[in-house]
């Protein structure tokens, strides 16, 4: 592997490369990675969408990199999570699902991590948002009124300030360094995801104390209900602790700008993970209204807006030039994802998986393909990659900006892809592994999806899954929008494609690592 200073100097960027005189890279820019939930690849105004301005992340896009073909690790938030922290594809266990609000923490202490690595070059780390990879030693044995460990300290973040799960999941609580926020001692938190507790109201039985937004028919956010929105799981207590939905943008922003203003003169790494635009979604009453679209287009506003704070902290900490922002999304969109926030209704022409068939849980490309915004002045190539680019590799690729890859403890799966994040080399990938309820190939020019007998159809969110019995192939040179399979009239191609799968396969299937 190249260090950072024969890669400086090997490729050198093309806007000094005639007369000599740039500097080597900058070793040890912040980083800061904005993990936007559930946001499409056709959800922001520089992905094409015309219904809702994204300002904010489009100025990045400008004068940074704006990728089009850029995946996330699944098709869901906590598998794409874990790919990206540990650099490892999560379908080599087989315990990376959406993890439920008392599941305990995913990630082994032990290992080698994102910010862990960030941690031994002498970075301040921190997570600040949505988690969702669960806390504790064990699956619903957390006392939610102690510190709740482990946790993302023991992974890595020196701070943290999140939401343990999702917005729909209970314990419906900020953690602070792994603690409830604002908890009154006299009215502890009990939290269950198996029965109510006695005398709580639910969404299901109460529905008169659902104030804010209903539950969708059939998806089961109709347990327990906290200020006003009913939820996945039960808890009870914890009154001056539990969130506002209306609220959780300011306060996961305030908490982000913060950690930013505190430690702008050292090098720092901030995982900000958005709770927009996850279900459910309430935005704030100054962005309501701001589409056509109800509260899932408004949310996207509110979601820019806390992009648009990020920079502004950066300029005024004088660190703007100095950082290297990521914009992307844990997996693709959703329209109803369980409550009626009239998203289906107010859609209108937007298409917020883009070109792309599928969306949220599905293996075709919508599932995974996502936004993905690089922004480094001077050092990242402005305009447009098509670059096939995976957040597996997050690892791999900040190992080399920072000099750190060290071989060993970085899995195999997370490649060093600085080249193509920077602009310099066009192509990237050779190949990614997508995931949802199979696993999927892309290379360039094809995709595969191997044969499933998971449901073809998800009748809930009317999400087309991708599953079908048989091997597809599709031609994404002329059918990106995976119509045609052309398993049957390319026997070699799909040979080849599943060789390749089988071959990643068998580096390890249902580990426990
Ligand atoms: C699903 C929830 C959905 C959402 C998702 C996790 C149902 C029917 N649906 O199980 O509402 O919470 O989990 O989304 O329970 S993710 O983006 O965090 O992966
Ligand atoms: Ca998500």
């Amino acid at each position: 592997m190249r260090s950072i200073l024969t890669f400086g100097a090997c490729i050198a960027l093309p806007a000094t490369a005639q007369d000599g005189t740039r500097e080597p890279l900058n070793e040890r820019p912040n980083i800061v990675l904005i993990y936007a939930d559930d946001l499409g690849y056709g959800d922001l105004s520089c992905y094409g969408a015309t219904r809702v301005q994204t300002p904010n992340v489009d100025a990045l896009a400008t004068n940074g990199l704006r990728f089009r073909n850029a995946h996330s690790a699944a098709a869901t938030s906590t598998p794409s999570r874990y790919g990206l922290f540990t650099g490892e594809y999560p379908w080599r266990r087989n315990d990376t699902g959406i993890a439920a609000g008392d599941a305990a923490l995913i990630i082994k202490p032990h290992r080698f991590t994102l910010p862990r690595m960030f941690q031994e070059a002498g970075y301040t780390t921190a997570a600040v948002g949505k988690w969702h990879l669960g806390m504790g030693a064990e699956n619903g044995k957390q006392n939610w009124n102690e510190r709740v460990a482990p946790g993302p300290a023991e992974i890595g973040f020196d701070y943290s300030y999140i939401m343990a799960a999702t917005g729909d999941r209970v314990p419906c609580v900020y953690m602070e360094n792994q603690r409830a926020v604002n908890l009154d001692p006299n009215d502890p938190i009990s939290v269950s995801y198996t029965n109510n507790f006695k005398d709580e109201p639910t969404g299901k039985e109460n529905p008169e104390l659902v104030y804010k937004l209903r539950p969708s028919l059939n998806h089961g956010h109709n347990m327990s209900i906290v200020n006003g929105i009913s939820r996945i799981g039960y808890m009870k207590g914890g009154k001056s602790a539990l969130w506002e939905d209306e609220n959780i943008a300011d306060s996961i922003t305030i908490h982000a700008v913060r950690f930013i203003e505190k430690n702008k003169e050292k090098p720092f790494f901030l995982y900000f993970g958005t709770n927009d635009i996850h279900v459910p979604r309430f935005p704030h009453e100054r962005f309501r209204g701001k589409t056509e679209m109800g509260h899932r287009g408004d949310a996207i506003v509110q979601l820019d807006w806390s992009v648009g704070e990020i920079v502004r902290a950066l300029k005024e900490a004088g660190i703007f030039e100095n950082t290297l922002i990521i914009v992307t999304s844990d997996n693709g969109p959703v329209v109803d994802d369980g409550y009626m926030d009239e998203a289906v209704e107010k859609l209108m022409d937007h298409k917020p998986w883009g070109p792309f068939r599928g969306g949220k849980y599905s293996t075709f490309e919508a599932g995974t393909r996502v936004p993905f915004v690089v922004h480094w002045p001077g050092n990242v190539r402005e305009g447009v990659s098509d670059a096939l680019v995976s957040q597996i590799d997050m690892l791999g690729t900040m190992a080399s900006l920072i000099g750190r890859e060290n071989g060993s403890s970085i899995p195999e799966d997370s490649r060093n892809q600085l080249p193509a994040w920077l602009g310099i080399d066009p192509d990237g990938r050779d190949y990614v592994i997508g995931a949802a309820s199979s696993l999927t190939i892309l290379t360039h020019d094809w995709k595969y999806i191997e044969p499933s007998n998971a449901s073809p159809y998800n009748r809930l969110t009317n999400t087309e899954l991708g599953n079908r019995q048989a091997d597809q192939l599709y031609d994404m040179r002329s059918d990106r929008g995976e119509y045609d399979n052309v398993a049957e009239k390319n026997k070699l191609i799909l040979r080849f494609m599943k060789q390749i799968l089988e071959e990643e396969k068998s580096k390890g299937m249902g580990l426990n690592l």
